[in-house]
């Protein structure tokens, strides 16, 4: 889909223009773009474009809906540092509705609705956060009197593009789980589905539970540098974030190949970090980049299996809120990678998501793969740097003593 130059607010300039807007030192803002193109998997000098786009601040119009969810989807935006969510609002994007953040209640939300979409009619985003009940004509979820699929369609036909963000919106996500075999139910109490579902076509979806922000912003940020959607894989998923398996780019994998696994929560093997594959990870089997580029910026391990438990799949339909939790993963490919990710016994020396996807940018390698191998480049170095430091000086206590 190719968006026409009028669609957006065009006319604003300069990088020094964007340093001032942005609050955020040039240094700042060059890196974010290195950061979203490298979540991109763009080749080299791709960054360029990327500024040039966010400076102009082409801002489309979004308007954002909620439904069945627990508005994890806009929490962690708000918990993306690069640029934060305020920045994202004013400069990258122009957020026009969004039930949670705007002051409007009541009649003025509903009209500052009506009036973003007659403003911008056939020009702007359309962001669905939260499944969409179905059964009884879908009375579970109201808005201003509107059922959620009521409000779905008459937003989504004037709509220039449709995101689902998060598991709940991309496919049913934690609100379609059915409760119990013992109900003998076949669907979730109130018939919970996706957006495509409702739409009856396929939406762009963002799946995760919740999403990785960058994804989203870098899935804006290619709207805002080409002027069109990125390319979406079978479930409507951006391929440069959703086309490897977890367990490909694990920082985990090389005990799963060395067959040392955690039997159990809090077990020694557990504690040494082995691989959570016995207690259900579902790694195996789950497309994502969570273990690449981590979540919230909050240093290493930053990532359900960083943090010592197992994937659930919540980015994979079918896997996440649909398999027991501690069922092994189906291996959908056994062959080890082509870099190994170095296993990492020392905590919080790793270079930061920013240096290791500038890096991987600049090499214009496969986001994913590059982010981790710069990633791991960078946390070998580090680790035999400390190694070297910690020998010196018990070499320095053995002589001295
Ligand atoms: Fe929650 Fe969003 Fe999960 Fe769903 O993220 S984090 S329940 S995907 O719709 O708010
Ligand atoms: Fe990592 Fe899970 Fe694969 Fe083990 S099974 S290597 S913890 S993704
Ligand atoms: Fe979800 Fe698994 Fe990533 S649980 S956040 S897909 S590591």
């Amino acid at each position: 889909m190719v968006i026409k130059d009028e669609i957006f607010d065009l006319g604003r300039a300069t990088l020094d223009d964007v340093e001032r807007r942005l609050e955020m030192p040039r240094r700042d803002f060059l890196k974010f773009c290195s950061a979203m193109a490298a979540t991109l998997g763009l080749p080299a000098g791709a960054e360029a474009a990327v500024a040039k786009a966010i400076e102009k601040a082409q801002r489309p119009s979004v308007i954002w809906l909620h439904f069945q969810e627990c508005t994890g989807c806009s929490e962690s935006l708000l918990r993306a540092e690069h640029p934060t969510l305020e920045k994202l609002i004013l400069d990258v994007i122009s957020l026009d509705y969004h039930e949670t953040l705007m002051a409007a209640a009541g009649h003025q939300a509903e009209a500052a609705r009506k009036s973003a979409m007659q403003a911008n009619k056939g020009k702007y985003v359309l962001v669905i956060e939260g499944a969409i009940p179905t059964k009884l004509n879908g009375i579970h979820c109201k808005v201003g009197g509107h059922t959620a699929i009521d409000l779905t369609k008459e937003c989504a036909a004037d709509a220039a593009a449709v995101i689902a963000i998060g598991s709940c919106a991309s496919w049913g996500g934690m609100p379609s789980t059915i409760p119990s075999i013992a109900s003998m139910s076949d669907s979730s109490p109130t018939g919970s589905a996706g957006v495509a579902e409702i739409l009856g076509k396929p939406v762009v979806t963002i799946p995760g539970c919740p999403p990785n922000p960058y994804n989203f912003l870098a899935t804006v940020v290619h709207f805002l540098t080409f002027g069109k959607l990125p390319e979406v894989d079978q479930l409507g998923r951006p391929k440069f974030a959703y086309s490897r398996l977890i367990h490909e780019h694990c920082e985990r994998r090389a005990h799963f190949d060395a067959g040392r696994f955690a039997m159990e929560f809090g077990d020694e093997n557990h504690r040494k970090g082995y691989c959570l594959y016995k207690l259900g990870c579902k790694g195996p089997e789950t497309y994502a980049n969570c273990s690449t580029i981590g979540f919230g910026d909050a240093g290493e391990n930053n990532w359900p299996v960083g943090c010592g438990h197992p994937c659930i799949g919540c980015t994979e339909k079918g896997v996440g809120f649909t398999k027991p939790i501690h069922q092994v993963a189906k291996m959908l490919n056994v062959a080890p990678p082509l870099q190994y990710p170095r296993i990492v016994e020392e905590k919080g020396n790793g270079a930061s998501f920013i240096s290791a996807a500038a890096v991987a940018a600049i090499a214009g390698a496969a986001a994913g793969a590059a982010a981790m191998m710069t990633k791991n480049l960078a946390l070998s170095h580090k680790a035999e740097e400390m190694e070297r430091a910690k020998a010196a000086s018990q070499g320095g206590e053995q002589s001295g003593a």
